[in-house]
């Protein structure tokens, strides 16, 4: 295995190959699929035969994601899956993907991600830690391939990078970023639009689970910890799938004193285990070490991992790790 390939590699290795199948992380958020459908509009220019492939227990998508143009996405592996490059896009980790295919069979894997913490699993490698988000990677590409930015890759490219900014407010958002929505507004984003698409029309079982996870909020060590804890319960009186919790510990974050924001929910699936997102509000402690430590990953800022630790201990956990940064 390579450890990190060249941007002029990959263009040569997506140049070379005919067929591919493509994927990304499960749980996806909006880089994950914005990326996904990006990487096939650009290789469908080169006249490429490319399957977009996620499980089927991954769907339905998050609501905010439904309106993107994504029926053709595979829930099954082709059976010529031999023949295929694979192409993994905001994996930072292949323990995040929602099928373990890798081992069957002897494929051919490029890695392509912005995660500082990406374990290179592939055999070659784009991973570039200071992009704002894989779309960026994506859109670098277009250019080295002479792919034609048209309003729906361009569009694919802008919910990669709207959503993995926070709609260009985390400190992901570089300039490159504003020149890259620049460009893509240029090639037809309507930003109102996608706006309306992602963020509004939401069902109202996300307000109610909003409302929950608000009441249930505690603060640990003077808010330094601003933590909520989400049951199945919660989910089931909502009417609310998993996917609605998405956001929930962006309203914790803006808390006065938050130096780490969480949200702890039970998984509707497997009993006894959790999901856990931490967010830090500045640079002062790395949240992605902390789940590293329990066996996740993601970025300085924003990062998570599942556990079975119980959860008063998962918080006794937390605020020492915190401390221990601090
Ligand atoms: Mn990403």
């Amino acid at each position: 295995m390579s450890i990190t390939t060249g941007r002029q590699e990959i263009v040569s290795e997506l140049q070379r190959a005919e067929k591919f199948l493509l994927t990304t992380h499960e749980n996806p958020d909006g880089d994950a699929l914005g990326s996904l459908l990006g990487m096939h509009l650009i290789l469908d220019q080169l006249g490429k035969d490319t399957v977009m492939f996620m499980s089927a227990n991954q769907f339905p998508l998050p609501y905010e994601y439904q309106r993107m143009p994504l029926e053709k996405v595979a829930r099954e592996l082709p059976a010529d899956l031999n023949d295929r490059v694979v192409v993994f896009l905001d994996c930072g980790n292949i323990d995040r993907m929602p099928v373990d295919f890798l081992h069957e069979a002897h494929l051919h894997v490029l890695n392509i991600d912005h995660h500082h913490d990406n374990t290179r699993f592939g055999d070659a490698n784009l991973v570039v830690g200071h992009a704002s988000c894989t779309g960026e990677i994506l859109w670098d590409l277009a250019r080295d391939l002479g792919v034609e930015l048209t309003p729906e890759l361009a569009e694919a490219l802008y919910i990669a990078l709207v959503t993995d900014t926070g709609k260009f407010m985390f400190e992901n958002t570089t300039p490159k970023a504003h020149e890259m929505a620049a460009d893509l507004i240029a090639a037809g984003v309507q930003p109102q639009e996608a706006h309306r698409k992602l963020y509004e029309g939401l069902p109202f079982a996300r307000l109610e689970l909003l409302s929950r996870a608000l009441n249930a909020v505690q603060r640990h060590d003077g808010g330094q910890l601003t933590l909520t804890h989400l049951t199945r319960e919660d989910f089931k009186e909502s009417n609310a799938v998993e996917s609605d919790s998405e956001g929930v510990v962006d309203h914790l974050r803006g808390v006065e004193g938050t130096v780490v924001a969480g949200l702890v929910r039970e998984l509707l699936e497997v009993e006894g285990r959790r999901k856990v997102s931490l967010r830090a509000t500045d640079k002062t402690v790395d949240v992605s070490i902390i789940a590293r430590g329990f066996g996740g990953g993601g970025h300085r800022q924003a990062a998570g991992f599942t556990t079975d630790v119980p959860l008063d201990e998962l918080v006794e956990r937390l605020r020492r790790e915190i401390s221990a940064q601090l």
